[in-house]
């Protein structure tokens, strides 16, 4: 019987589909996710070695806008053009690309072109953007590698306002492609697509209570629900999710206000059938759908057809063009609750005039009925957003002129610095939430910086802690943070306890001094400090080494340092220094230290063998916050050498929890606990992933390698935001 021989069902032995069954920690849940920190590798990518930001300054922008601009009116019949202008569409792509950004942690958003993969490409909230990719395809295939998909999509987004007659702020390039889903993001943990908001929340009257870093109501959507808290219509409800939602994008009242009536003064709604006749979303969908999806295969379901949202209708009578048409008519109606034909429910004017009544997307000489979603009801009946919006009613060029500017930060808000802004129209002004830096002297000499330093009786401790905290903030999902402009001596950071004020006062009042003695930033002289503490530790370990230096960073001033926006930077937890805040035990719910450490790691944008060398030497160094003994596995703290690692393997010792996140490491043969550590300490030698690693370092060859991979990694975060040196 050679079937039965065979096997059956067939399967040839590779975990081939995505099913979590073949993830091997599917057995484990809640094990430690070290995959965050190897993503976005050199084998997923097809195009090795190329630098895309040499590339697109090589682009012929005004051909490539040229493009754009004529594709916007060129109605294609797979997915015909509203109104025969593809500008809402676009818009509305960009906006959700960007408006998935959180300042919490500085994920999400447009900077990766993250839209092209799951599980964003297949958000309800992102229906039928699919088809807006897919018609930019002929412009992306005509441009190839000098425009990236991340670029595109948000210029696409902006060049449909200029050719609706908005006068933009300005855009800028230098978006890099992903290649794969990004596995690092916490969309929040209900198991279904717009479950209720109620798990999100402590106590969903309480908007604030809103979990962090969440940015958005409901799983699945970009901000609010369209329809009220939970699909229920209130407008003065929806205004408090609204203005909680913008701003944890770090957005406040007027800039809100701006966006959704700008967003709204063009394009429209799409809820003119049956929802239950539209597929799968793209991930989901049949082979032959060639990643679209949300395909209506049993009614027309395009043009006028079409259901995205399932509202309908136009917020204005003139859906192609920038104008104040939106607040004529959320002021000059009163609106009553409907349900579109799709079964959503929407706003409708009263006593509408046929002079403000929408034109068919199809049939100009036909006329529709307009509508607002509860959100823009919102803003009419919010005590805080109506006075703002009546403003921009009464000022048109007021209005285009917030708008352009809280567009193009919704847009380049992950961007980083100025700096990092490439092409023609890269507006030359600095604004205070690109958190601008000067460039700072190069010339000084560097050698006798250092020969200051070692002289100043500062020690090891003191000089590493004191450059880590300044480099720590850095964050590779926005760029923002880092060593350079030294706002470790402004406010707020200054005053973080995690930067232990008092010993921060202390080295600074060395440091600065020297600084300007030399003519240095203080930014580099904080940086040298923590480089010339690793030389002496390995001194001590028998190595003479140079921790690579490029002097160049700038100090930052106060005047130019958002304070309330740079709060989403204090640390909460750094186990790279055993930190953990007080808060953190007040937290309802929380994350495990060892996970609050790979979510840092990732932010430095760390490999896990680069987080855990830095762990090793960090701690030998006397690195811990407020020189806590856990995990300072050596008796000779200040030499850089692989003590931590040695001990952390050896089976001389048993190990025993003492309290909450705090444990033995006892003696199996006296019985005498010789040190103390923390589960970040520990995870190095419990799980299976870091312990391979930890064991290259704790192994007799490791000594000479353990420092230079010690010293490459320090550079690396110390290096972190020198985007003038790549
Ligand atoms: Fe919007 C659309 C909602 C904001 C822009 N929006 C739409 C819709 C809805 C909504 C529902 C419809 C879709 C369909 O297709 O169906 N939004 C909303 C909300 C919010 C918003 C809830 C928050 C408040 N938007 C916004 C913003 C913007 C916008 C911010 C920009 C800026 N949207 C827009 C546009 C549109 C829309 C453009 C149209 C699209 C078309 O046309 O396709």
């Amino acid at each position: 019987d050679t079937e039965k021989a065979s096997g059956c069902p067939f399967h040839t032995g590779a975990a081939t589909t995505a099913d979590p069954k073949n993830d091997p920690y599917a057995w484990w849940p809640s094990a430690l996710n070290v995959e965050i920190l190897h993503q976005h590798d050199t084998k997923s990518n097809p195009l090795p070695g190329f630098n895309y930001r040499e590339a697109v300054r090589t682009l012929d922008v005004e051909a490539l806008k040229a493009d754009l601009r004529k594709l916007m009116t060129e109605s294609q019949p797979w997915w015909p053009a509203d109104y025969g202008h593809y500008g809402g569409l676009f818009i509305r792509m960009a906006w959700h690309a960007a408006g998935s950004y959180r300042a919490a942690d500085g994920r999400g958003g447009a900077n990766t072109g993250n839209q092209r993969f799951a599980p964003l490409n297949s958000w309800p909230d992102n229906a039928n953007l699919d088809k807006a990719r897919r018609l930019l395809w002929p412009i992306k295939k005509k441009y190839g590698n000098k425009i990236s998909w991340a670029d595109l999509i948000v210029l696409a987004g902006n060049v449909a306002y200029e050719s609706m007659g908005l006068k933009t702020y300005g855009f800028a390039f230098g978006r890099e492609d992903i290649w794969q889903p990004e596995k690092d993001v916490y969309w929040g943990s209900e198991q279904e697509w717009l479950a209720p908001s109620d798990q999100r929340y402590v106590d969903l009257d309480n908007p604030e209570s809103l979990e962090n870093p969440l940015a958005a109501v409901q799983m699945g959507l970009i901000y609010v629900n369209p329809e009220g808290v939970n699909g229920q219509p209130d407008p003065s409800k929806t205004a408090q999710h609204v203005r909680i939602t913008f701003a944890r994008m770090g957005m406040n009242d007027e800039e809100t206000v701006a966006l959704t009536a700008g967003g709204h003064t063009v394009g429209k709604a799409h809820g003119n059938g049956n929802p239950a006749h539209l597929g799968p979303a793209p991930e989901g969908a049949e082979i032959e759908d060639q990643g679209l999806g949300w395909l209506n295969k049993t009614t027309r379901g395009v043009g006028r057809d079409t259901v995205t949202s399932g509202l309908e209708g136009a917020w204005t009578p003139t859906p192609t063009q920038w104008d104040s048409s939106y607040f004529e008519l959320l002021f000059g109606y009163e609106w009553e609750l409907t349900k579109s034909p799709a079964g959503a429910w929407q706003w409708q004017p009263i006593g509408i005039r046929p002079e403000h009544m929408p034109p068919d997307p199809e049939d100009p000489s036909k006329r529709t009925m307009p509508m607002m979603t509860d959100a823009d009801m919102a803003l009419k009946v919010d005590p805080i957003y109506r006075p703002i919006a009546e403003r921009f009613w009464r000022d048109p060029e007021y209005f285009s002129q917030v708008f352009a500017r809280a567009w193009f930060k919704l847009l380049h808000r992950d961007m980083g610095p100025r700096t990092r802004y490439i092409g023609p129209e890269a507006p030359q002004e600095d604004l205070l939430w690109q958190d601008p830096v000067p460039p700072g002297p190069r010339d000084y000499d560097v050698g006798a910086v250092k020969r200051a330093i070692r002289a100043s009786g500062l020690t090891v401790p003191e000089l590493i802690a004191t450059a880590w905290d300044s480099a720590r903030t850095f964050r590779c999902s926005d760029y923002r943070g880092g060593a350079n402009g030294a706002r470790i001596r402004l406010e707020p950071q200054r005053r973080w306890e995690a930067n232990e004020p008092e010993r921060l006062e202390k080295v600074l009042a060395v440091l600065e001094p020297i600084a300007h003695h030399y003519g240095a930033s203080v930014a580099d002289v904080i940086v040298l400090g923590g480089n010339v503490a690793i030389e002496m530790a390995a001194e001590r370990a028998g190595y003479a080494i140079e921790v690579p230096f490029a002097p160049g960073r700038g100090d930052a001033t106060q005047e130019w340092t958002d304070v309330d926006s740079f709060e989403w930077l204090r640390p909460l937890a750094d186990g790279f220094r055993n930190y953990l805040s007080p808060q953190y035990h007040r937290l309802p719910t929380r994350q495990r230290p060892e996970e609050l450490l790979i979510d840092r790691a990732h932010l430095l944008g760390l490999t896990a063998p680069e987080m855990t060398v830095l762990v090793g030497g960090l701690r030998v160094l006397g690195a811990n916050y407020k020189n806590a003994p856990e995990g300072v596995f050596t008796d000779r703290v200040g030499t850089l050498s692989t003590d931590f690692f040695v001990h952390l393997t050896d089976m001389r010792y048993r190990w025993a929890p003492l309290a909450d996140n705090r444990y033995a490491l006892i003696d199996r043969e006296s019985g005498e606990t010789r040190f103390t550590a923390t589960r970040v300490d520990l995870v190095f030698g419990s799980n299976s992933i870091l312990r391979a690693y930890a064991e290259v370092y704790a192994q007799d060859d490791a000594h000479e390698k353990f420092v230079r991979d010690f010293v490459r990694a320090w550079t690396k975060v110390m290096n972190a935001d020198r985007y003038d040196l790549r």
